[in-house]
């Protein structure tokens, strides 16, 4: 795979690897992180091999603590507007990334950090992780979606709560809250991602990409318009070789064999 500057990215069968990699700065979100994830978010998108992904953190003590500080210090407010620099993250690595991926969160998850594992499809959280938009104390306020996804994940009293304090939530506040699928210890933390990455990537890739965009249309509708995208999602599949394959294959008590189609 292509060589980046601030992160790995390795293939391990059909699941693809993407590390953090500026363990000295606890993994800051510089914008070389930036330009490198989303050549690797492309990547893994364009690949046929490679069914689902899952970003964590290199080092044993943070997934990212935030933004790079020193990078946004000087930089003005006609700087942030005409980069867009945060809107690029959700551009490319939640609009145009239609496979599933996982964020592996393996210690600090703060400001960006944070909002970079919730724009994963769902955390995978190690024992030791904690998440903060500590934005505040530093003068601001969240800038790549803390205010809405926390908002979202874990309603308005809590999510206030950490936006207006900066506190932090350990791993074991965060499942209970509804921000964390599943929490595991921290030593099997990657091990783990990529098993459950192992097995989605396992499923009939048409139907990944449709159960994500199902979900993902109940934060973007009205009840009715999300069932209608539901029912119509399913229609479709409906008339997908993997479903008569699918199908097929339960009755016969036999594995399922996917053309992707
Ligand atoms: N940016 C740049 N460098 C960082 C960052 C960061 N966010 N976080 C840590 N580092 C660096 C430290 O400067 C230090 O470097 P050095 O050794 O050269 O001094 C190194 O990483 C290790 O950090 P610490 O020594 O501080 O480690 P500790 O274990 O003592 O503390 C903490 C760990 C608690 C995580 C602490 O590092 C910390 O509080 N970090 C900052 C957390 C934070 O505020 N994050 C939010 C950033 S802002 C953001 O993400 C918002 C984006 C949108 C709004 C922006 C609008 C302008």
């Amino acid at each position: 795979m292509a060589d980046y500057e601030t992160i790995t990215a390795e293939q391990r069968g059909a699941v693809t690897l993407i590390t953090l990699n500026r363990p000295q700065a606890l993994n800051a979100l510089n914008s070389q992180v930036l330009e490198d994830l989303i050549a690797a978010f492309t990547a893994f998108e364009a690949d046929d091999s490679q069914r689902c992904a899952v970003l964590t953190g290199a080092g044993d003590k943070a997934f990212a603590a935030g933004a790079d500080i020193k990078e946004m210090a000087d930089k003005a407010a006609a700087d942030f507007f005409l980069e867009d620099f945060f809107a690029r993250w959700t551009s490319h690595l939640v609009k145009a990334t239609r496979k599933p991926w996982i964020a592996a969160v393996n210690g600090f998850a703060l400001g960006g950090g944070c909002e970079l594992a919730m724009m994963a499809d769902f955390i995978i959280a190690s024992d030791k992780a904690r998440f903060g938009q500590p934005e505040i104390k530093l003068g601001v306020a969240p800038g790549m979606g803390g205010s809405q996804r926390l908002t979202r994940a874990i309603g308005k009293a809590k999510a206030m709560e950490m936006c207006l304090t900066g506190r932090m939530m350990d791993a074991e506040e965060a499942e209970r809250s509804g921000l964390v699928a599943r929490v595991v210890p921290h030593d099997s933390l990657v091990d783990e991602a990529l098993k459950t990455a192992a097995t989605i990537a396992a499923m009939p890739p048409m139907a990944a990409i449709a159960n994500k965009e199902m979900v993902n249309a109940a934060f973007e509708t009205t009840l009715d318009q999300g069932l209608m995208v539901e029912r119509r999602i399913f229609q479709i599949l409906a008339a997908s070789e993997d479903k008569a394959e699918g199908m097929a294959a339960f009755i016969d008590k036999r594995e399922g064999k996917w053309k992707g189609r």
